[in-house]
């Protein structure tokens, strides 16, 4: 899954792709690259991010995702049942859902659902980093979830533990290390760590955009471990990271 973010503030490429000429280009270049999904976002998650309106969201995602269907699979990343609604009547066919509360949008349109878990809200949610056993509750919470939108109708439904979302360093690191816990729940998993913060952390403060070699360690880890979509800002060095674990 390929990110491009239609966003002035994003924390890695925020103001890249905010012209949609610009957005779709790079859109297509993630396909060429490898990526089955271009996850399209019209509003930034990162930690104490300002939320956007509605109407600004859809001016920001619906125009892309219509030039790219058609063209490679479209997820749009939102939080909002009025941009997911828009996103699928576009063309869009999975909704990734940051808030894990979208299921009966994608039921309606026969779409794919990403559950991801998170505590609070991007401009909340490092209040609410505060685990007895992380791995447990994430997969608790993200279990319940999928067996609603299942009973909902969702036919498609993938799992995320949402790196960095609420979450410390060490909460990180232990969804990383016991990820194959929520492989066994039998549901496919998402994991996005691309050039997350704990990453920079981990690698002597390395800029946001000096993670490449960081997240290909986490993707390479994901994959091997079972997880069976990555959501990632460098696609070309990911494939080719993914297509050595699978050889
Ligand atoms: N992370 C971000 C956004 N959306 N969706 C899923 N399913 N999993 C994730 O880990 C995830 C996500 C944050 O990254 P990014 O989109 O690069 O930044 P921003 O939220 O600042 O736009």
């Amino acid at each position: 899954m390929g990110v491009l973010n239609v966003t002035p503030d994003s924390f890695s490429d925020g103001g890249c792709w905010l012209d949609p000429e610009a957005a779709v280009a790079h859109g297509l270049a993630l396909a060429s690259e490898g990526a089955d999904v271009v996850d399209v976002g019209g509003e930034s998650t990162r930690p104490g991010a300002v939320a956007v309106t509605v109407d600004e969201e859809l001016r920001r995602v619906v125009p892309v995702i219509s030039a790219l269907v058609g063209r490679v699979r479209v997820s749009v990343d939102t939080r909002k049942a009025e941009v997911a609604e828009a996103a699928l009547a576009a063309g869009a066919t999975i909704v990734n859902d940051v808030s894990a509360t979208l299921h009966e949008v994608a039921a309606a349109h026969g779409a794919g659902w990403v559950a991801m878990h998170m505590r609070g809200t991007p401009a909340t949610m490092q209040q609410h980093a505060v685990y007895d056993d992380v791995v447990a509750e994430v997969r608790e919470f993200l279990v319940q979830r999928a067996e609603k939108a299942a009973a909902a109708g969702v036919g498609e439904i993938w799992i995320d533990p949402g790196l960095g979302f609420a979450k410390t360093t060490d909460h990180n690191l232990s969804l990383l290390r016991r990820v194959d816990e929520l492989v066994a729940t039998g549901i496919p998993v998402l994991i996005g760590a691309s050039r997350k913060s704990f990453i920079g952390r981990l690698t002597g403060d390395a800029a946001v955009d000096d993670r490449l070699e960081g997240s290909l360690a986490a993707a390479v880890w994901a994959i091997d471990k079972g997880v069976a979509m990555v959501r990632v800002h460098d696609v070309r060095p990911t494939v080719q990271a993914a297509r050595l674990v699978a050889a």
